[in-house]
């Protein structure tokens, strides 16, 4: 048996050299400290061993079990060591470089005038509501008192998605879907993005954002008296005390009576220039009193309730707040255009 007990060591002694991999460590732990390895195997035969030998066999057999856990702990914590120095020197730090410089970004100067549009509205007790961009021919079209042959319907005008859908070319379908849940009084303003087949250009593009809005109450509560306040309180806070404001008569399908909104031109402050075609007026609001096909359509009896709503174009009004003269530059995302708009959006923040 000390025969044995001898070779078992040497032959795990020679595996466990200096180069030994991880495996070679781990075959060797099993086959001779294993559960049913070869130290296992030798005490089950000890009973063989005459009883004056046995203490100096078992003490044999310690010391081979204490020396081999040794030299496997050694060869570990030397693989482990080996291991960590390569990670290190694979991915050098130098601490001493200088930092990398990470751009802060701001706000676009679209973002910038709708957010100055939606908190003037705030303040004056508007509620924001934002809802869909894809929408049925109903909440876009039908409900909004459009006849069945308006032009805005034709595949030329809006983008029609498959199964009766389509890509919302006014935010009015917002309201739409705000009065059919909610009974007035209501006082709403939806921003969001409209669609319609439009080439990119100086003055127009296939994506823009509006901001509309509506107050309803029991009828005769909301005049036209009221239309003409909130918006010239609008249209002053946002380009200034003394900016002129005009309505004039017009007509929408969804509203009646309508007026479009004029404001004093930006350039010219009302004498006439070549940006407001000599006239000193930009127009820059449409407005009226909601039509009673458009309170039927949601399920309020006109009788029982009325009230007025507006929409606005957000990149056309920034425009002229801006003096921006080409639409595209809101689109093109370049920085010499953004960066101008710099200081404003820190300002906001
Ligand atoms: C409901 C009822 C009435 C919203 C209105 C306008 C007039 C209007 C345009 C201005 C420029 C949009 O961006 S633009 O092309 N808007 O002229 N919008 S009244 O009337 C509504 C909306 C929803 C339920």
């Amino acid at each position: 048996m000390r025969e044995q007990l001898e070779e078992i060591r040497s032959r795990a002694l020679a595996e466990l050299g200096a180069g030994a991999t991880e495996a070679q460590i781990e075959n060797v732990r099993v086959r001779v400290l294993g559960r049913t390895g070869e130290l296992t195997e030798i005490m089950r035969r000890m009973r063989e061993v005459p009883n004056e030998e046995r203490p100096a066999i078992g003490r044999l057999i310690n010391e081979l079990k204490s020396e081999v856990e040794n030299r496997i702990a050694a060869l570990s914590e030397e693989l482990k060591r080996a291991g960590m120095e390569r990670s290190l020197g694979e991915a050098r730090l130098d601490v001493t470089l200088p930092g990398m410089h990470i751009p802060r970004g701001w706000l676009h100067p679209v973002t910038l005038s709708r957010e100055r549009m939606l908190d003037i509205f705030s303040e004056m007790g508007f509620e924001v509501v934002e809802t869909q961009d894809v929408e049925d021919d109903f909440h876009n079209f039908g409900a909004l008192n459009f006849p069945a042959d308006h032009p805005a319907r034709e595949m030329q005008d809006t983008f029609f998605l498959p199964g009766g859908l389509l890509l919302r070319t006014h935010t009015s379908n917002g309201q739409i879907r705000v009065m059919e849940r909610r009974r007035p009084p209501l006082a709403i303003v939806c921003p969001g993005n409209c669609y319609r087949r439009d080439e990119l250009s100086v003055r127009a593009s296939p994506m823009f954002s509006q901001i509309e809005g509506f107050m309803v109450d029991r009828a005769g509560v909301i005049t036209m008296g009221h239309l003409k306040g909130v918006l010239t309180e609008f249209l002053r806070a946002f380009f200034g005390a003394d900016t002129g404001v005009r309505f004039r008569s017009s007509f929408f399908p969804f509203t009646e009576p309508s007026a479009e909104v004029d404001i004093s031109c930006l350039l010219c402050h009302g004498a006439g220039c070549r940006v407001c075609k000599q006239s000193g007026w930009t127009e820059i609001l449409g407005s009226g009193m909601i039509h009673p096909n458009v309170l039927r359509a949601v399920g309020y009896d006109p009788t029982e309730f009325s009230g007025f709503a507006f929409g606005m174009g957000v990149e056309r009004t920034s425009l002229l707040k801006l003096g921006v003269d080409d639409l595209r530059l809101f689109f093109e995302n370049d920085l010499r255009f953004l960066s101008q708009f710099r200081a404003a959006s820190e300002a906001a923040s």
